[in-house]
């Protein structure tokens, strides 16, 4: 074995987005594209000598062969050991888990989340720093940087290791460990939530139906839903990790789960049904006859904290992404404690949770979670709901309409404008901006404007500043308009619209988003000029 120095030279955009690196698989299959962003990364770490690594992906095609060229680049920056989850599997949240119990210098997630796989999918490539988290703007921007001007790279020229058998091998000077890539997670939900209570319910016969996509989750959610809470074999559909997914569009929401969504409409349907992503940091939460917003989830789950042990002491605050509804906001309020506000991305509540200030996080792209790891947690948001299921003996529909009935309803729905022309989606961006300033104090779509910016925010740990995080139209009456541009799609550009209302009136509550929604639309569309600008007649994806 021996240390090869490979001359090579930069790719462009090598930019990390929202959440890490994400391209084409094509993209990243091109000699040296990896190789370059990884060097780039261990440059900006610096000397690595004798530390931890952890790696591992939620499966998806070219997952396999990146990680054994990041173990030989591994073992070639000095690192001592590396924890690779068994088949190169870890979902992103047990990725977290695994870094912080052991201690580790930090992770890398080979994830493009919930964006398609297979040879003409995605992929992607995130580092997440010793907390677990993914690394702050300051680390990846450095990165970015170093891949502009890169010309060598470090690789042993090792044979691959073997990642299906639990155990160590050597490269060079460094330990590869293939650990079991679901125990150190399931024995940390075993310490948060009431098993003992969930275990009961399905004893009594409750029903569950969890949809893992084909993708990382199945593996966790058949040792943990199955195995040590009992719940009958078949809870568990499409439970085995596949290259492609199987097709399926691994994002729970009501659109790319749609079977799911069907089957809980249905007559007989079961008591419960969830669903998660790729790479399992994501959840969706159904009940019969209802899919619960991901902004309500959060709001319920920080309104019932103390049915689950782990969170029985109570929260220290709570933090929502911006476009996400303020349905938390209530909740924090009655609780006495802080709801802060954070631009897009879970990496900003990374520094809010080691300095104490939250317990729970949530956005309303389907992300939901807390302090004990540095990621959102798609299998810890549905266990927290069977706990809360077991202990209150109530049904989900139940436990929605009377959180709406104590707090009002936040009614909310975003309107994705997917893979527009790049140039026609800055053009909407420049006319909000530009009629910002007039905005205030007029009435949009029959609601008094309270205040229009560019999002911007400070973070109150370490001062850093984050500029345009997003266009929102605020109303007095807490209706809002959000509009940004996604930083996760990989092919030209996403618009997101945001709708919110907020209804007080228990009257209006089983009234249907979208219809209650339409005047907002319609008012945030002539302000932006949206259909017009990128052709499109309707959005791509409603959720
Ligand atoms: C990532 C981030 C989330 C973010 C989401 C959507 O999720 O981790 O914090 O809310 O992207 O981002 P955007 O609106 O920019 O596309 P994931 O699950 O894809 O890693």
């Amino acid at each position: 074995m021996t240390i090869q120095v490979i001359p090579t030279t930069p790719f462009s955009g090598q930019k990390p987005g929202t959440s890490g690196l994400r391209k084409k698989v094509t993209e990243f299959r091109q000699p040296g594209y990896l190789e370059n962003f990884v060097q780039a990364l261990f440059n900006t770490l610096g000397d690595c000598a004798g530390q931890t690594l952890v790696v591992g992906g939620d499966g998806r095609y070219f997952n396999r062969q990146a990680i054994q060229v990041i173990l030989r680049m591994a073992a070639a920056h000095g690192f001592g050991k590396v924890l690779v989850g068994r088949g190169g599997i870890l979902s992103t949240p047990a990725l977290s888990c695994v870094v912080r119990k052991h201690a580790a210098f930090g992770g890398i997630v080979l994830s493009a989340s919930h964006n398609p796989g297979g040879p003409d999918g995605d992929f992607g490539i995130k580092y997440n720093i010793g907390n677990g988290g993914p690394a702050p703007e300051r680390i990846t921007d450095e990165v970015y940087r170093l891949t502009q001007s890169i010309d060598t790279y470090r690789i042993s020229d090792a044979a691959d290791a073997n990642l299906d058998q639990l155990g160590t091998v050597r490269i060079e000077q460094m330990d590869v460990e293939v650990i079991d890539s679901v125990a150190d997670y399931a024995q940390l939900m075993q310490r948060l939530f009431d098993f003992d209570a969930i275990r009961a319910l399905f004893a009594r016969g409750f029903t569950m139906r969890f949809d893992a996509m084909s993708a990382v989750t199945g593996p966790y959610a058949h040792a943990i839903l199955e195995g040590i809470l009992g719940a009958p074999a078949g809870t568990v559909i499409h439970g085995e990790p596949l290259e492609d997914f199987g097709g399926h569009h691994p994002d729970p929401n009501p659109v790319n789960a749609a079977g799911l969504v069907a089957l809980m409409n249905a007559p007989h349907a079961p008591d419960f049904g969830a669903a998660s992503d790729g790479d399992g940091d994501r959840n969706m939460i159904v009940g019969r006859g209802i899919a619960v917003s991901p902004a309500d989830s959060l709001a319920i789950i920080a309104a019932n904290a103390a049915v689950a042990p782990g969170y029985r002491a109570g929260l220290k605050g709570i933090a929502r992404s911006m476009p996400t509804s303020a349905a938390p906001d209530r909740v924090a309020e009655a609780l006495g404690i802080k709801c802060y506000e954070t631009p897009t991305g879970w990496k900003y509540f990374g520094n809010l949770m080691d300095a104490g200030l939250v317990t729970l996080c949530g956005e309303e792209s389907y992300g939901t979670g807390s302090d004990h790891i540095r990621e959102k947690d798609g299998l810890w948001a549905v266990l927290f709901w069977l706990n809360l299921l077991a202990v209150s003996g109530k049904a989900v529909d139940t436990i929605v309409n009377e959180h709406w009935a104590r707090f009002g309803r936040n009614v909310y729905s975003r309107h994705d404008y997917e893979a527009v022309d790049s140039e026609a989606a800055h053009s909407v961006m420049r006319r909000l901006h530009a009629a910002l300033p007039g905005l205030a104090g007029t009435s949009v779509g029959g609601h008094t404007v309270a205040l229009a910016d560019d999002f911007a925010y400070t973070d109150p740990v370490d001062g850093s500043v984050s500029l345009g995080q997003g266009i929102r139209i605020v109303m007095t009456d807490g209706a809002r308009i959000v509009f940004r541009l996604s930083g996760t799609g990989t092919e030209g550009a996403t618009i997101r619209l945001y709708l919110e209302l907020y209804e007080a009136d228990p009257a209006r509550h089983g009234l249907e988003a979208q219809a209650m929604l339409a005047g907002l639309a319609q008012a945030a569309d002539e302000l932006a000029q949206l259909k017009a600008t990128t052709g499109r007649q309707a959005p791509s994806v409603v959720t």
